[in-house]
């Protein structure tokens, strides 16, 4: 039986995060795995499915997103997806066994009125399926927050996406502090808290250990921290950024499992673009959830099949959809 040492902190620093990932890599992997048996099923793997019910045109310029209106990236644009059509979705994902599912919009922010009420109402039918609701809809306020928990809304993703330092290299729409407003107005309502970042946009390792360290002094860690390797799209700023090693990436997500030691940490976007074997070693590093299905919001994601054998080829399984949690805690 492993013992786990790591104590859950808040107080990190930015040397203490690069001591622990720069370990010889066996070293780090060892500390890590410790970490997940000590707290986690080590041999089980989450599945969320993610479905973008509003599409393209976002007036936000981050240069990584292929939805947003500054660029020319060929994205079809879709307003508010009609209820039956999400239901559909959703009774899908289930039956293939997702225990999330995660609703996006390409919007700055929720504006009140008619679309904010649309999604209230998704976030019901999705409840009503009986699989564990997350939104990502851009910035909201206390109140908004306070209505999507209230519908049965359990989760919302909000991504700082990397280092204070280096955000403004990616947005000049918002700010950081804005992204942080948005959290603690999530956290004030009762929603569990999704957020991670992007790696592979031309950031250092300093970066990336400079978001770990913003996630873990957290007042509360994110109950979910979804790592996101960068894909490329045509007509984005980054669509020629150099490809992640793949080793640095296992070993950010290893720190990410040390550094907040009960989190879900989610294998995200950019499955398409890892290998199994490194993907099997994200599981051993820590990683235990992933995005199900053909398609993350508007790119590719490896289809069921696939995930499928590889956790059979790993001795892996998946969750089962009945312990998920629908419900918000008061
Ligand atoms: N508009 C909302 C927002 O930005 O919060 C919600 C949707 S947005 C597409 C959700 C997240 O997807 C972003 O925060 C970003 O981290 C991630 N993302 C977007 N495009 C990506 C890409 N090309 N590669 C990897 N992750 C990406
Ligand atoms: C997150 O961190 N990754 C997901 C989810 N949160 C919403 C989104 C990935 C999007 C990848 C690009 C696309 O498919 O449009
Ligand atoms: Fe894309 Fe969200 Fe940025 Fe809009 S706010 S451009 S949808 S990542």
């Amino acid at each position: 039986m492993a013992i786990d040492k790591t104590p859950i902190r808040h107080d990190w620093t930015a040397e203490q995060a690069l001591a622990l990932y720069s370990q010889p890599f066996p070293d780090l992997l060892y500390q890590a795995q410790s970490t997940h048996r000590a707290h986690f099923d080590q041999l089980e793997v989450q599945r969320s499915t993610l479905l973008s019910v509003k599409t393209g045109g976002c007036p936000e310029d981050c240069a990584y997103c292929p939805q947003s209106a500054h660029y020319k990236t060929g994205v079809e644009r879709h307003s508010v997806l009609p209820k039956d059509v999400v239901r559909a979705k959703a009774q899908q994902a289930k039956e293939s066994g997702s225990t999330r599912f995660c609703m996006g919009a390409a919007w700055r922010e929720v504006k009140d009125g008619k679309d904010f009420d649309a999604i209230l109402d998704l976030v019901r039918e999705v409840k009503g399926v009986g699989l564990e609701v997350c939104c990502t809809l851009g910035m909201l306020t206390e109140s908004q927050a306070e209505r999507l928990r209230e519908a049965g809304c359990y989760a919302y993703n909000h991504n700082l996406d990397t280092s204070p330092e280096y955000y403004g290299e990616i947005i000049s729409t918002r700010t950081y502090q804005d992204r942080l407003k948005t959290l603690e107005n999530v956290r004030n309502a009762g929603m569990t808290v999704c957020c991670g970042g992007i790696v592979g946009m031309g950031e250092g390792v300093k970066d990336r250990l400079g978001l770990l360290v913003q996630l873990a002094n957290q007042p509360q860690h994110p109950e979910s921290v979804p790592l996101n390797m960068l894909v490329k799209v045509e007509g984005t700023p980054l669509a020629k950024e150099q490809q992640v090693d793949p080793l640095e990436f296992v070993r950010l997500v290893a720190t990410a499992r040390i550094m907040m030691p009960q989190a879900m940490v989610r294998l995200s976007a950019g499955r398409m673009q890892m290998s199994d074997e490194m993907q099997a070693l994200c599981f051993v590093a820590g990683a235990n959830s992933v995005f199900a299905g053909e398609k993350l919001l508007t790119t590719p994601n490896p289809g069921e099949d696939h995930d499928n054998k590889l956790m059979s080829r790993l001795g892996m399984h998946f969750r089962e959809s009945k312990e998920c949690s629908t419900s918000v805690a008061a």
